[in-house]
C-alpha cells in the first residue's frame, strides 16, 4: 500500500473551517523575515480565531515566540484540520483513522533510548528530560509527499540542542529515529502488509543540527494530540512530511546512512533526503503543485518548501535529482 493521492473532493473547506470563522479570520502572517509587533499581534488574533476548543488538551506554558517566517499567502490551517486529517499508519491508512484510533496510545510514562556512536548514551524519562528545554512556538509549512500541505504553530525546541547533549562521536555521521512498536495499542502494526514496523527515519548529522529541525511536543499551544505523534516527534519543514517521524522512542547515532521506512518499502518512489523539490516528480504524480488543506486552487510548491535560505547550503554540490 502506497501513500495515496488525496482527491480534491476528499475534504471540503467547509468541513475544515466554518465559513463565518474563515471569513472573519485576520491574515497578517506576512513578510519574509518580519517578526515585528504587528505580525505577533496578527498571529495571536489568528490563534484566537482558530484556537482549539477548550479542554481538549492541556495548554503548555511558558512558550516563547520562535521561528515564524511565512509568505504573503500563508494562513494558519485550522486546529480541526491539523488534528483531524493525518498520516499515522500505525493507526490506519485513512486520513481520519489517526484521530479516531490514536486515543488508545498510552504516552505516560514515556522513555527515549539514546544509543550508538555518542559519548553520553542512556535511557531518558521524557518528563524529566523536557524540563531542560524551554518551549518555543514555531510556525512552519508542512508538505506531504502526497501533494497536500498545511501551515500551523508547533510547540517544541531545536533537535540540535538535544543532539549536542549526547555528544556524538567524530565517527557519527547520521542519526536514526524509531517510533514506538506496540501493536496492542497501535492497530495498524497488527498487519505487516501496511508497512514494515517499527517506523524508522534518519537524517545526516548536519541536517539534524540545522536550526529549523524541531522536536515537537505540542501544537497550537497545547500538548501534542496522539494523532499528531505524541508525546514527541520530529518536524523538518523543508522535507516531505514522512521524514517527520512520530512518537519517538529511540535515537541512534550511526556512521552509515540509516534506513527510512518509506524508502525500504518503495525504493523507486521514496529516498533518504526527500527534500521538498517541485522539479523532481514522484514517479506517479507531479510535485510541482500542492493543495493547501482548506483551499480550492492548487498552489506552486516551493524549493525546499520555501526554506532554501535556511537549509540550501546543506546540499551544495549534491545532485538534488539523484538524491531524492
Ligand atoms: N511513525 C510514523 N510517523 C509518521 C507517519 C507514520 O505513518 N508513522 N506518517 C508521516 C507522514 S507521511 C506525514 S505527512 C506526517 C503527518 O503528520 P501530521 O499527521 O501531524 O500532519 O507524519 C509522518 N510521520
Ligand atoms: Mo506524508
Amino acid at each position: 500500500m502506497l501513500i495515496r493521492i488525496v482527491k480534491a473532493s476528499a475534504v471540503r473547506s467547509s468541513e475544515i473551517t466554518p465559513k463565518a470563522l474563515y471569513l472573519d479570520r485576520r491574515r497578517f502572517i506576512t513578510g519574509a523575515g518580519a517578526i515585528a509587533g504587528s505580525l505577533a499581534t496578527g498571529t495571536r488574533m489568528a490563534h484566537a480565531a482558530l484556537a482549539p476548543p477548550p479542554g481538549v488538551n492541556t495548554r503548555l506554558s511558558p512558550i516563547t515566540e520562535g521561528y515564524r517566517k511565512l509568505g504573503d499567502k500563508d494562513e494558519l490551517s485550522s486546529y480541526k484540520a491539523v488534528t483531524g486529517y493525518n498520516n499515522f499508519y500505525e493507526f490506519g491508512t485513512d486520513k481520519s483513522d489517526p484521530a479516531e484510533n490514536a486515543h488508545t496510545l498510552t504516552t505516560k510514562p514515556w522513555t527515549v533510548k539514546v544509543d550508538g556512536l555518542c559519548a553520553k548514551p542512556g535511557t531518558l524519562d521524557l518528563d524529566d528530560f523536557l524540563k531542560s528545554y524551554p518551549l518555543e512556538e514555531r510556525i512552519y509549512r508542512h508538505r506531504c509527499v502526497e501533494g497536500w500541505s498545511m501551515v500551523f504553530p508547533w510547540v517544541g525546541f531545536s533537535l540540535g540542542d538535544v543532539v549536542k547533549r549526547f555528544e556524538p562521536l567524530g565517527s557519527a555521521k547520521y542519526v536514526q529515529f524509531e517510533t514506538l512498536l506496540r501493536p496492542s495499542e497501535m492497530p495498524g502494526q497488527r498487519s505487516s502488509l501496511i508497512l514494515p514496523w517499527p517506523y524508522v527515519e534518519g537524517l545526516r548529522l548536519d541536517e539534524a543540527m540545522n536550526p529549523l529541525a524541531t522536536l515537537a511536543v505540542g501544537l497550537y499551544g497545547e500538548v501534542l494530540p496522539n494523532q499528531n505523534g505524541a508525546p514527541i516527534r520530529l518536524v523538518l519543514p523543508w522535507k516531505y512530511g514522512f521524514k517527520s517521524i512520530k512518537s519517538i522512542v529511540r535515537v541512534t547515532f550511526t556512521e552509515t546512512q540509516p534506513k527510512n521506512t518509506w524508502q525500504v518499502y518503495a525504493p523507486s518512489e521514496y529516498g533518504f533526503y526527500s527534500n521538498v523539490n517541485p522539479t523532481v516528480d514522484h514517479p506517479r504524480w507531479s510535485q510541482a503543485t500542492e493543495r493547501r488543506i482548506g483551499e480550492f486552487l492548487r498552489r506552486k510548491t516551493l524549493m525546499f518548501n520555501g526554506y532554501a535560505e535556511e537549509v540550501g547550503q546543506l546540499y551544495t554540490g549534491m545532485d538534488l535529482v539523484q538524491n531524492f
